[in-house]
């Protein structure tokens, strides 16, 4: 098996590509990273990835230590074109997702979760109120179309599904936004769909 995934469980960065690999029904290797024992900054782990996070896709000789980087190649090297459009608007749709996915789905409703989840320091004001930004965005775009990028899902769908879809484990709640519950419905109803494991808070 050529591919393989450094993985951890509850990670929605991990999941993302979990989940894409189960929606493309391509075969890996899962390798477990026990972050709670600190196994991702470990001296063996950071000549693998050297900001010691977790997910680290591995195919052959090449390592990708990003997640939504991580779809882009699986994308493109299944010749996936439904997943990731090549023309230049289509492309830059995408993007603009996978950009919100290290941006403000980070520092909102990821952040909240890892600080009622993981007990993390975080600034609960500020993440709540980056989560309410997003959240009104997103019900804005999914409102009039059924996928965030395209007439089709794409791994823009792929990289914001997980942390939305475990926002209440930040104590964020989904109730005013019909259109993401919505969305929310029609990811987990696609072919090959694998579930977000959730935390007990
Ligand atoms: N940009 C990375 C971020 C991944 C990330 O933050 N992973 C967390 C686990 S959910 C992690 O490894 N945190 C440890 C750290 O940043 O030191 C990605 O999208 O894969």
């Amino acid at each position: 098996m050529s591919l393989k995934l450094y993985d951890s469980a509850r990670s929605g960065h991990a999941h993302r590509v979990r989940l894409f690999l189960s929606l493309l029904g391509l075969p890996y290797e899962k390798i477990p990273v026990a972050m709670p024992e600190g196994a991702h900054k470990s001296q063996e782990y950071l000549k693998l990835s050297p900001l010691g996070q977790v997910p680290t896709l591995v195919d052959g000789k090449v390592v990708i230590t990003d997640s939504t980087a991580a779809l882009v190649y699986l994308a493109i090297r299944q010749k996936a074109k439904r997943w990731l459009p090549m023309d230049a608007e289509g492309a830059a749709r995408v993007q603009r997702w996978l950009s919100a996915a290290s941006g403000e789905l980070y520092r909102g409703p990821v952040l909240a979760r890892a600080g009622r989840v993981y007990g993390r320091d975080v600034d609960v004001g500020r993440a709540n109120a980056e989560s309410l930004r997003l959240f009104k965005w997103m019900q804005s775009e999914l409102q009039d179309r059924q996928w965030l990028a395209a007439d089709h899902a794409t791994i823009a769908d792929v990289a914001m599904y997980s942390y939305v879809r475990v926002a209440d484990e930040g104590g964020l709640d989904l109730a005013d936004y019909p259109a993401i519950l919505r969305w929310l419905a029609d990811v987990e109803a696609l072919d090959g769909f694998e579930a977000m494991p959730r935390s007990a808070v």
